[in-house]
């Protein structure tokens, strides 16, 4: 199975128990990061299902979830951001579970902790969907997906790490940022790239330092835009010492005058489509310029219904939804439609995929079809904007009109903003501009959509 025939740590700690494996505050090479794994594993109890607190260290959250796994264990980050009503209902999803950390529970050194073999398909990741409403949904993944993810993408985005070191002449071992949350899809996509290259994998913060400063000493980083526009002006301080060299954008349209900025300053810039039921990453391309987000990586399957929507296949999709304590699987010959919108471009081989928007984000303005994204594509094009999000205000016209938010570089100019868009057909045009609030903190690792229409309604 993509190389291993026992669990991937155990695999580079037989192969190279020396090489470091995890980089922080205190290191921890191959070797002894399976001995505190293997020391988890004996504390933990009988559920089939072990729910790790967010609020834990990373470094607990990974020894935690792998001594789960190799205890024959099933995993979720629960994201403590989240409301008690929602976690409450997630947790009544998930039938049998223990929490960790779990105080009451001392070592049990007389019971020899028994260790499951290397099952590549049993269901082994319980991952909370960030739908913009409602009750996430709980979707479960076996390492297969995981491993067919990150086989796939390092394919494309180079990342090297001891499996490289041993089929070819090279000698550099990449060491990628845990710079996005374990109880999002693509903080454990990091953590599954990571285990499948034996690579190393730097957490944050170490020494109180910033998420900034953690990016100067590592080779990869994964960002949502927003992330990469909050630290490319302290990056640029520290050019000469840099060493971050590629970094994955993903989670939201990314513009291209923010990664050619990220260019400008030697950051290699990869532009990623995915989704929580894909195990991550789905399409990606070294970013061009251009909106679109790539060509399609191995081990996926994707297809553009008539609709426009993007219906899901391949080896990377999830084995279904986790409810009422059992597995729902996903038909693998239906595939998983997504709700989003798309096209191919086939001017070019292989072709690109355009994301359009969510169709949940549609609205009717007076007989048109308004599609948001497509509003704030306009505007994340003119150099002052950093963020631009566009919502629906009811009108008693038109039924609704669009609303943009805007988060801008400098000063906030609505007249400026509402002749920019001139260009746009009038249905398209906002009828206000609001600057983005300071909302309470988000729950997830992108700005709510729901939470910023609500604002914007009662604004009105
Ligand atoms: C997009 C979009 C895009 C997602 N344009 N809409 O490892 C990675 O792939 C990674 C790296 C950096 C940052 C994020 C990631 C991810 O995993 C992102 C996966 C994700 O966002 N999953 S999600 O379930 O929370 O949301 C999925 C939805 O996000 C999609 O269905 C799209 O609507 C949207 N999205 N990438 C435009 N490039």
């Amino acid at each position: 199975m993509f190389g291993f025939d026992t669990w991937p740590w155990q695999h580079w700690a037989a192969m190279a128990p020396n090489a470091k494996a995890i980089d922080s505050e205190m290191a921890l090479t191959w070797g002894e990061l399976t001995a505190l794994v293997d020391g988890q594993q004996a504390r933990l109890g009988e559920a089939p299902i072990v729910v790790l607190d967010s609020a834990l260290s990373q470094r607990a959250l990974i020894v935690g979830m792998l001594a789960a796994w190799q205890a024959g264990k099933k995993t979720l980050v629960l994201n403590q951001a989240l409301s008690d009503e929602v976690q409450a209902t997630v947790l009544s999803q998930l039938g049998v579970y223990q929490f960790l950390p779990d105080r009451s529970r001392e070592p049990d050194v007389n019971v020899l902790p028994t260790m499951s073999h290397w099952q590549p398909d049993r269901p082994l990741t319980l991952t909370l969907t960030s739908g913009s409403t409602g009750t996430p949904k709980v979707i479960a993944h076996a390492a297969h997906q995981h491993l067919a993810s990150a086989a796939g993408l390092t394919q494309m985005l180079p990342f090297l790490g001891l499996a490289d070191k041993m089929t070819a002449l090279e000698n550099r071992v990449d060491r990628w940022l845990l710079s996005l949350p374990l109880f999002h899809i693509s903080g454990l996509a990091i953590v599954w790239r990571w285990l499948y290259k034996g690579a190393q994998l730097a957490i944050y913060p170490c020494r109180g330092e910033s998420m900034a400063s953690a990016l100067t000493h590592v080779s990869h980083a994964s960002l949502v835009p927003t992330q990469l526009y909050r630290v490319l002006p302290v990056l640029r301080q520290c050019l000469d010492t840099c060493t971050l060299s590629h970094v994955l954008l993903g989670g939201a349209a990314i513009s291209s005058a923010l990664t050619e900025q990220a260019e400008q300053q030697g950051i290699s810039c990869w532009c990623g489509y995915g989704m929580t039921e894909t195990a991550s990453t789905v399409t990606l391309k070294r970013a061009d310029g251009q909106d679109d987000v790539g060509t399609i990586l191995p081990y996926r399957d994707l297809m553009v219904a008539d609709d426009g929507e993007v219906i899901h296949r391949g080896e990377t999709l999830a084995l279904g939804v986790w409810q009422a304590g059992a597995l729902h699987p996903i038909d693998a010959s239906t595939g998983l439609a997504s709700r989003d919108l798309a096209s191919w471009c086939t001017d070019v081989q292989p072709p690109t995929l355009s994301i359009v928007g969510r169709k949940d984000n549609q609205f009717i303005c007076g007989g048109e079809n308004v599609q948001p994204e497509v509003i704030e594509a306009h505007l994340q094009q003119c150099a002052e904007i950093r963020q631009a999000m566009v919502v629906p205000i009811d009108d008693r016209e038109f039924g609704a009109r669009p609303l943009a938010i805007i988060q801008s570089r400098g000063h906030f100019n609505a007249q400026q903003l509402a002749d920019y868009c001139r260009r746009l057909p009038a249905y398209q045009r906002p009828v206000a501009f609001l600057p983005w609030p300071s909302l309470s903190p988000e729950a997830g690792i992108k700005p709510s959509r729901a939470l910023l229409t609500q604002w914007a309604q009662r604004q009105a």
